[in-house]
């Protein structure tokens, strides 16, 4: 009975989620980097982090670039669609109302932004971690004018959150020489600092209503094909990875310890380390041909942001695990969604089935 249950809110999850008892629908609130970007950067006019060029988007609507850093869909995407959910729109969408507010929420994420103020410097204009919750504060005076504070209220406590930074922090801030963070931490200080600030900006988020979150660990970045050209061999970098693994680990316990510790919290952490790094050894036994370097290229010149209308593409883009030199194809961010999926929605359907008064799992309504 106890495990129908937990399927039945698995099914509703999977068939979208607008049961409520009041109107609001329930939306997604994203916070991230340019790996849940949806355009944001495009409307920061120094920014050096854009997706604004073909071929970004080649495979995604019209084809045209849209402001997401890939050849189509982006992991949160694609999360948030096998959920039911809408795709929020891009925060600095001049186009942006309540009403699409109330619709879809709003997607914050920002290339080249990372859980610390001082990440991404090189690139001028983003949104940090910390300016994206500020955005946020805004968003929700706008709501509360329009509903009034109870109604706002529960808007905001119904809907999802998704966090989603981290890699820049490592790859644009502590791993490269010219920010001062480089020298001023080592790996566990820089780790600790970096921990502190998120445990920071979760509990604010929970205090400014959110409930049920959804914080993204890190993938092998050390393979990503702009770290591998530091090595001679051409090998993935082995002290990134590392990194990437410590941080996942660092704050698969800090997002546990906070969900236990906030009232009413649902936080969940999840990661596709381990499955990333089996395709990126044997992409034949994903059905991918190419996991070293990117579909979209520029020879030999090798910026972050290579995919520019003078690239040239690959054959089959479904089978390239990495679209750019730092960004994966959508066919690679798919994989990374369901094993996301995989492993969050089995913990929601075994906490269901031993739950005693616990909170509801994040991904099933409340009702
Ligand atoms: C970080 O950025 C936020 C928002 O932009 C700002 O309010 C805060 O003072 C900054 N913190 C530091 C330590 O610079
Ligand atoms: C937690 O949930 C209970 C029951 O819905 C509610 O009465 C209480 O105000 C909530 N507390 C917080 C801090 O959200
Ligand atoms: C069986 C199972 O997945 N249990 C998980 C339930 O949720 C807690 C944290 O909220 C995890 O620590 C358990 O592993």
């Amino acid at each position: 009975m106890k495990l129908m249950v937990g399927l039945f809110a698995i099914i509703v999850t999977l068939l979208g989620v607008s049961i409520d008892g009041y109107n609001c629908k329930v939306v997604q609130f994203i916070f991230g980097d340019s790996l849940s970007d949806v355009g944001n950067n495009q409307y920061l006019s120094k920014s050096l982090a854009k997706a604004s060029l073909p071929w970004y988007g080649i495979d995604f609507g019209n084809g045209l670039p849209n402001g997401r850093y890939t050849n189509g869909r982006t992991v949160a995407d694609i999360i948030g669609d096998k959920m039911g959910l809408p795709r929020p729109p891009a925060f600095l969408d001049p186009s942006l109302t309540e009403d699409m507010i109330l619709e879809n929420g709003v997607n914050y994420a920002s290339g080249g932004g990372g859980i610390l103020n001082e990440t991404g410097g090189l690139f001028i204009q983003r949104l940090c971690l910390n300016k994206q919750i500020e955005l946020f504060q805004g968003t929700q005076d706008m709501i509360v004018a329009k509903l009034g504070k109870t109604e706002a209220e529960k808007f905001f406590q119904e809907s999802r959150y998704v966090v989603a930074l981290g890699s820049n922090d490592f790859i644009n801030n502590y791993l490269m020489p010219v920010y001062s963070d480089s020298w001023t931490y080592n790996d566990q200080s820089f780790l600790t600092y970096l921990m502190e600030t998120l445990q920071t900006q979760l509990t604010t988020l929970h205090g400014l209503g959110a409930r049920k979150l959804m914080v993204f660990g890190l993938g092998p970045m050390g393979c990503i094909p702009l770290q591998r050209v530091l090595s001679t061999s051409g090998g993935c970098q082995e002290k990134t990875n590392k990194l990437a693994l410590s941080f996942n680990a660092a704050t698969s316990k800090l997002v546990s310890d906070l969900s236990s510790s906030l009232p009413n919290a649902t936080y969940q952490f999840g990661d596709a380390y381990d499955v990333v790094n089996d395709v990126i050894s044997n992409p034949e036994k994903y059905g991918f041909a190419n996991s070293d370097s990117p579909c979209c290229s520029f020879g030999r010149i090798r910026p972050a942001l290579t995919c520019v209308p003078a690239s040239s593409l690959c054959k089959d883009r479904s089978k390239y695990v990495f679209w750019d030199e730092y960004h994966p194809s959508d066919s690679a961010n798919e994989l990374i969604a369901n094993e996301m999926i995989r492993k969050l929605g089995f913990t929601a359907l075994n906490n269901v089935t031993n739950a005693g008064p616990s909170p509801a799992p994040a991904f099933a309504p409340s009702s």
